[in-house]
C-alpha cells in the first residue's frame, strides 16, 4: 500500500487530539479559584472540628463520591485504542459509503475490545467471547461496527438476550462465579436452548483464550446490507483478520495469568502501541447478491450461522492500524458509546431479528449508562463532521445553541437546519419490500441447530479438539446437577457421536450408545487456527540469567530477535542488575516473582557456568522452564545453558547433547555462538506452539 498522502481533514474531534498541558498549570477549584493546600481540610485549630465553609474539600469529595457510572451490563471490561482505517481500493461498485471510496483517505477510528461476562475489574484472560467494536469517524457521520471475535451468536432472536445474559452472569443469590460460564445456570440454559450449540462449540474452543487482542479475529456476525449510488443492494458479512495471525493461550496459562497479571491483554495492547508496534487488522467482506439470499441451506438472517468461506470467499477491502493509546481511560474507553444503529449512507440493515433488537438496545443502554441523551456530545462520541438539529436541552447539554428557532418548519430561521435530499448525502433507508402477518414465531428456515456445530468440530485439528473436550470437562465439571450434564451430552451427541462420548467420559455421565444423526463430514479450513498466519513478530521471550551469565550470548539473541520484531526480557532472581562473566552490568527486566512463564511466548537460557549453576538451584527457574515446556512453547539454550534443560523435564524429550532442530520446539547447542541457533529459534517462535511435544502431560507444572 502506498504511503498515505491525504488524511481526512474533518478530524477536529478533541478526543482524537493529543493532550496538551497549560503552560502555567496550577491547582484550582472547578470555578478556577487557585488552591493553597489540598492536603489539609479547613479546621478550627489543628485538631478540629472541620468547617462547612471549606468549599475546596466539599467539591473534591462530592466529585469523588460521584466518580462511578453504571458499568456496561455486558462487555463491562474493555480496552481502547485510536487508529485509522484505509481502504485498499474504491468499493463504489458495492456501496456509496464515503469512507470506502478513496484509498488515499484515512478515516480515524476508535476501537474497544472487551470480555462479555465479567465486571469492569475482572481478569482479561478468562474464557469468554471478546467484543470487537469499531467507531469510524467518517465525513458522513459516525459508523459503528460492533462485532465479536466469534462469527455467530448464542440466540436467534433479541428477545432472548436478557435470558442468555442472566444465565451467563454470576448467579443472583451469591454472585458467583465472576467472569466465568463454568456454573450450573449457564449450562442449564444452554442445555434447553439448542440454537446455542454452534456458539457453544466456539466458546469451548481456543477462540475464547486469545494470546493477544492483536491476534484475534473480529466478525460483524449479522448479515448487513450495502447499497451503491444506483440504489442496488447486496448483503455483506464483515471479517477482521489480524496481520499477526489468530493465536491463543492454553487454558492453564490463561487461568494462571488471571492471577499473575489480570491486565495481561490490556497491557499487551498498550505496550505494543506505545513501542510503535502498531496492531493491524485487515477488513474483509463476504458479498452476497440479493438474488442469492435463499441459495444456502441455512438462512443468512440467522445469526447462529456463518457463511463458510468456501461458499463465499472473503474479499479484503482495507486495513485498520491502531497507532495511539487513549489519553484518559474513563473519558474515552469507558464513555465511548457504540450503537449498531449508527450507520452512514451506503450501509443498511438486514432483517436479522437479532440485529433488529440490537438497533434498539444499545441506544437505550447508553441513555441509562451515561445518564443523558447528550452523551453524543462527549468528545469520544461526537462526529467529526458538522451536526445540527433541533434537539434541545437535557441533562449536561454541552452546546450553547444560539438560535431562538428550534422547531421545523420555521420561517424565522429560514427553515434551518434544513433537510437534505439523497443526492445531497441524506441517509435514506433501503426501500426493501416487506409484507406479512404479525406473528410471534421463528422462521422454519432457522430450524437446523447442529449442522454448523458439526462443521466447526470437523474443521478443528486433533489438538484443538482435545482442548475443546478438556474445556467441556472443566465447565460441566462445575455443574452439580446430573440432569443438566446428561442433557448436554445428549446435545453434543447431535453434533458428533465421538465428541459426546469424550465429553461424557470426563463428567460422570454414561456415554451415549448411538449417534443421533450421521456426521455430514464437511469441514472448512478457515475455522481452524492451525491454518493462520505464522510469524514471530509481536512475541515476547524470557531470558533466564544470573550473575556470571555470558553477556555476548544475550546480546546476540536479543539483536536477532529485535530484527524480527520480537522483544526479549531478562528474568532473574532480584530486580536491579546482574554481573556478566565479563564483568558487565546487565539490567534485569523482571524477577521470578514479578513474572512467570505464561507471560512469555518462549524461553532462552544463555551459557555462563556460574549463572546456570545458580539457576539450577532455583526451583522457580526450573519451574519456569517446565511450565513453558508444558505449554508447548519454544525453549532455546546455548553452551552451559543446556545443562539447565537437563535439570528440567525437557531432558525427557530432547537429545540435548547435540544441536537440536526438531519439531518439538527445543533448540539447543553446546556452542557459545548464539547465532547458530537464532534462526531456528525464531522459526520455532513463529510456530507459536509445538503441539507434537511428547510427555508434556507428565510434567508437574
Ligand atoms: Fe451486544 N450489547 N447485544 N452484542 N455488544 C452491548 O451495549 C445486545 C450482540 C457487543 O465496546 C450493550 O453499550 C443485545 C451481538 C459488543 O462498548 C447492550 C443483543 C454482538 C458490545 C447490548 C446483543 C454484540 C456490546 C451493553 C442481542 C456481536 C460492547 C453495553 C440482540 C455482533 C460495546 C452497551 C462496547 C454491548 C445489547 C448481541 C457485541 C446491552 C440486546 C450479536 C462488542 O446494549
Amino acid at each position: 500500500m502506498a504511503e498515505q498522502k491525504h488524511v481526512n481533514e474533518n478530524t477536529k474531534n478533541e478526543a482524537l487530539q493529543p493532550y496538551r498541558k497549560d503552560a502555567d498549570e496550577k491547582l484550582t477549584t472547578n470555578q478556577g479559584v487557585k488552591v493553597n493546600d489540598t492536603d489539609n481540610s479547613l479546621k478550627v485549630g489543628t485538631r478540629g472540628p472541620s468547617l462547612k465553609e471549606d468549599f475546596h474539600f466539599q467539591e473534591k469529595l462530592t466529585h469523588f463520591d460521584r466518580e462511578r457510572i453504571p458499568e456496561r451490563v455486558v462487555h463491562a471490561r474493555g480496552s481502547g485504542a485510536h487508529g485509522y482505517f484505509q481502504p485498499y481500493e474504491s468499493m463504489a461498485e458495492f456501496t456509496k459509503a464515503k469512507f470506502l471510496q478513496d484509498p488515499s483517505i484515512k478515516t480515524p477510528v476508535f476501537v474497544r475490545f472487551s470480555t462479555v461476562g465479567g465486571s469492569r475489574g475482572s481478569a482479561d484472560t478468562v474464557r469468554d467471547v471478546r467484543g470487537f467494536s469499531v467507531k469510524f469517524y467518517t465525513e458522513d457521520g459516525n459508523y459503528d461496527l460492533v462485532g465479536n471475535n466469534i462469527p455467530v451468536f448464542f440466540i436467534q432472536d433479541a428477545i432472548k438476550f436478557p435470558d442468555i445474559v442472566h444465565a451467563i452472569k454470576p448467579e443472583p443469590d451469591h454472585e458467583m462465579p465472576q467472569a466465568s460460564t463454568a456454573h450450573p445456570s449457564f449450562w442449564d440454559f444452554i442445555s434447553l436452548v439448542p440454537e446455542s450449540m454452534h456458539m457453544v462449540m466456539w466458546i469451548l474452543s481456543d477462540r475464547t483464550l486469545p494470546r493477544s487482542l492483536r491476534m484475534m479475529q473480529g466478525f460483524g456476525v449479522h448479515t448487513f446490507r450495502w447499497v451503491n449510488a444506483e440504489g442496488k443492494s447486496r448483503f455483506v458479512k464483515y471479517h477482521w483478520k489480524p496481520l499477526l495471525g489468530v493465536h491463543s493461550n492454553v487454558f492453564d496459562e490463561a487461568q494462571k495469568l488471571a492471577g499473575k497479571d489480570p491486565d495481561f491483554h490490556r497491557r499487551d495492547l498498550w505496550d505494543a502501541i506505545d513501542m510503535g508496534d502498531y496492531p493491524e487488522y485487515e477488513l474483509g467482506v463476504q458479498i452476497i447478491e440479493e438474488s442469492d439470499e435463499h441459495k444456502f441451506d441455512f438462512d443468512i438472517l440467522d445469526a447462529t450461522k456463518l457463511i463458510p468461506e468456501e461458499l463465499v470467499p472473503v474479499r479484503p477491502i482495507g486495513k485498520m492500524v491502531l497507532n495511539r493509546n487513549p489519553n484518559n481511560f474513563f473519558a474515552e474507553t469507558e464513555q465511548v458509546a457504540f450503537q449498531p444503529s449508527n450507520v452512514v449512507p451506503g450501509i443498511d440493515f438486514s432483517d436479522d431479528p437479532l440485529l433488529q433488537g440490537r438497533l434498539f438496545s444499545y441506544h437505550d443502554t447508553q441513555l441509562h449508562r451515561l445518564g443523558s441523551p447528550n452523551f453524543v456530545h462527549l468528545p469520544i462520541n461526537r462526529p467529526v463532521c458538522p451536526f445540527h438539529n433541533n434537539q434541545q436541552d437535557g441533562r449536561m447539554q454541552m452546546e450553547i445553541k444560539t438560535t431562538r428557532v428550534n422547531y421545523s418548519p420555521n420561517s424565522l430561521g429560514e427553515n434551518r437546519p434544513a433537510v437534505s435530499s439523497e443526492a445531497e448525502g441524506a441517509y435514506v433507508h433501503y426501500p426493501e419490500r416487506v409484507e406479512g402477518s404479525k406473528v410471534r414465531e421463528r422462521s422454519p428456515s432457522f430450524k437446523d441447530h447442529f449442522s454448523q456445530a458439526t462443521l466447526f468440530w470437523n474443521s478443528l485439528s486433533p489438538v484443538e479438539k482435545d482442548h475443546l473436550v478438556a474445556a467441556a470437562h472443566f465447565e460441566l465439571g462445575k455443574v452439580g446437577d446430573q440432569g443438566v450434564r446428561e442433557r448436554m451430552v445428549e446435545r453434543f451427541n447431535h453434533v458428533d457421536h465421538e465428541l459426546a462420548k469424550r465429553v461424557a467420559q470426563g463428567i460422570g455421565v454414561a456415554a451415549p450408545t448411538q449417534p443421533v444423526t450421521k456426521n455430514h463430514g464437511q469441514s472448512s479450513e478457515a475455522l481452524s487456527q492451525m491454518n493462520t498466519t505464522k510469524t514471530a513478530k509481536g512475541r515476547k521471550v524470557a531470558i533466564l540469567a544470573a550473575d556470571g551469565v555470558e553477556a555476548a550470548q544475550i546480546m546476540t539473541i536479543k539483536q536477532a530477535l529485535k530484527a524480527v520484531g520480537v522483544i526479549a526480557e531478562v528474568v532473574s532472581k532480584f530486580k536491579g542488575t546482574i554481573k556478566s562473566a565479563e564483568g558487565q552490568a546487565i539490567e534485569v527486566d523482571k524477577t521470578f516473582l514479578t513474572s512467570a512463564s505464561p507471560m512469555f511466548d518462549a524461553v532462552y537460557i544463555p551459557g555462563g557456568l556460574k549463572s546456570v549453576e545458580a539457576l539450577k538451584m532455583n526451583g522457580e527457574a526450573v519451574h519456569f522452564i517446565n511450565e513453558a515446556f508444558k505449554h508447548c512453547k519454544p525453549i532455546a539454550a546455548t553452551a552451559e545453558g543446556v545443562d539447565l534443560l537437563q535439570t528440567s523435564n525437557v531432558q525427557d524429550v530432547a537429545q540435548l547433547d547435540k544441536f537440536v532442530q526438531d519439531d518439538q520446539g527445543i533448540v539447543a547447542t553446546p556452542s557459545t555462538d548464539a547465532n547458530e541457533i537464532a534462526k531456528v529459534f525464531i522459526n520455532a517462535i513463529a510456530q507459536h506452539r509445538h503441539w507434537k511435544r511428547a510427555h508434556k502431560d507428565a510434567v508437574p507444572a
